[in-house]
């Protein structure tokens, strides 16, 4: 990492002292704006965005805590469950918080890790620490939604609360102010706001205003130990937790794999993709870097064109569909046309017809497929291609497009590293229910939604070496 990192000093050359911070960039969820008098300090309650640098809400929150001579928080709540996580993805994101706690100590923050819902600890913590502002980050889904609406409940009437989306370039709100049609939409909205908002991110540095109470020590190795979440999907090993890990993977990228993005992403063969999903889901790194990064050191320029156009335009539409649209994870969540036709092809004859359990354990006639279900359960990701066909093909295989949507989500929460994702959703949704696309010719189960098949693959690449590779463990 040794010249990304040091790109990326020189690059924080400023702090965020003095730093003119773009407000569009924050939303205010409370009726009071300004510090409570008298208070002991400014906490940011990290939840998407799980690091220290590039963050626009732990900027932010140093902003206000430096205006008001006030210490510096961070706070995370774990809770015992989040949708169909497993030990994997939880394993991966502590890891990532024990850097995260590492680092707030050498910058004079206190990291706090609490125990239980946001709603049910964070406005106590607020209240025993007597800290006069909560900063959070932004998440479109509906759990942490309702976690925000329960916090905003239990805070005191006299404490602000922001919320910065730091997870987009350019903040969801104003890319847009409604459910965008699809990339074709919102690229020229987000085009025309890059050069507003991808700017320097300036460096969180040294607190200067410390706290006189020491956060409660942290025994990461129990709470790993004692995680209640299912734990017979393991960690993986290609993946290394955390913020240095995730800028390892985007070197090796740029400097390895970039090269072919353009022209060989969709061949699962070939080594082509960032895989920094996984660090991006979990916020250990930001995608505003990775992009200014690419840019600056990419050589090929259609490569960076495109990954440009997947990291930015695709991710940030993903957050747009399920901010707007409450049913992002569902058949009714679908334009019209699309749930016309597969209400009108609802009858069709599905043959064969697989159970969960079945998909789960990569039981189908197709080893295609079932490579790509192999290479989720034991690798924590799947090829971007195969996760097309893979869930076209779950449509074709279950009794109704309802029913392929659920069993599709709950395999990629449980097993890709990055699930849990509005992304996920959105690729779902893409998938089995034409969202973000456009109707083609109509044939049997698929209605008018893109229909992909074995043949199609084997035009694109070397099918027989994918399954080998997978369908032999
Ligand atoms: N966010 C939290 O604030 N606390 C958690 O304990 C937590 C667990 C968790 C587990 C798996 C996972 O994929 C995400 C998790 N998140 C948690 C949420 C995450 O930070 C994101 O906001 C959403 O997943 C959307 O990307």
């Amino acid at each position: 990492t040794k010249k990304i990192s040091s790109y990326s000093s020189l690059q924080m050359s400023s702090t965020t002292r003095g730093f003119k911070f773009n407000h569009k960039r924050v939303s205010i969820l409370s009726d009071v704006q300004k510090i409570k008098q008298g208070s002991q300090g400014v906490v940011y309650w990290m939840s998407r965005d799980q690091r220290v640098q590039d963050n626009w809400a732990l900027i932010y929150a140093q902003q206000l805590a430096i205006e008001d001579k006030l210490p510096l928080h961070i706070c995370f709540c774990l809770v015992p469950h989040f949708l169909d996580a497993t030990f994997r993805h939880y394993a991966f994101m502590l890891k990532g918080l024990q850097e995260v706690a590492k680092e707030c100590s050498a910058l004079e923050i206190q990291f706090h890790l609490l125990h239980g819902s946001p709603g049910d600890t964070l406005p106590g913590f607020v209240k025993d620490w007597n800290l006069g502002a909560v900063v959070t980050d932004f998440c479109p889904l509906r759990e942490t939604l309702q976690w925000l609406d329960d916090v905003k409940k239990g805070l005191s009437s006299d404490v602000p609360f922001f919320q910065v989306d730091a997870h987009n370039i350019v903040p969801c709100w104003v890319a847009s102010n409604k459910q965008e049609y699809g990339a074709r939409t919102i690229r020229g909205k987000i085009t025309k706001l890059l050069p507003e908002f991808l700017t320097e991110l300036p460096a969180v540095d040294q607190h200067p205003h410390s706290s006189s109470k020491t956060p409660k020590p942290i025994d990461w190795e129990n709470t790993l130990s004692s995680l209640e979440v299912d734990r017979s999907v393991g960690e993986v090993d290609w993946a290394q937790p955390g913020t240095t890990g995730g800028f390892s993977m985007l070197e090796s990228f740029i400097d390895q794999r970039l090269q072919y993005f353009a022209t060989h992403r969709n061949n699962p063969n070939v080594a082509a993709l960032s895989q920094l999903s996984p660090w991006i889901h979990f916020g250990q790194i930001s995608a505003q870097r990775v992009v200014s990064l690419v840019q600056t050191h990419g050589k090929n320029r259609e490569a960076v064109a495109s990954f440009t156009e997947e990291l930015v335009v695709r991710r940030e539409l993903a957050d747009n569909f399920c901010f707007y649209n409450k049913k992002y994870d569902s058949v009714q969540g679908a334009y019209e046309w699309a749930q016309k036709t597969l209400q009108d092809h609802a009858g069709d004859c599905r043959k064969p017809l697989y159970t969960c359990e079945q998909l789960e354990q990569a039981q189908t006639y197709d080893k295609l497929w079932n490579a790509a279900q192999i290479q989720v359960v034991t690798e924590g990701k799947m090829h971007g291609f195969m996760r097309m066909y893979w869930a076209k093909k779950i449509l074709e295989w279950t009794a109704s497009p309802e029913q392929a949507l659920s069993i599709a989500i709950y395999l990629n929460d449980r097993y890709s590293l990055d699930g849990c994702d509005p992304n996920c959703y959105v690729g779902c949704m893409w998938s089995i229910c034409g969202i973000h696309d456009q109707g083609w010719r109509e044939r049997a189960v698929f209605g008018k939604v893109r229909y992909m098949n074995y043949e199609g693959c084997k035009r694109k690449f070397d099918v027989g070496q994918f399954e080998r590779k997978y369908c032999s463990k």
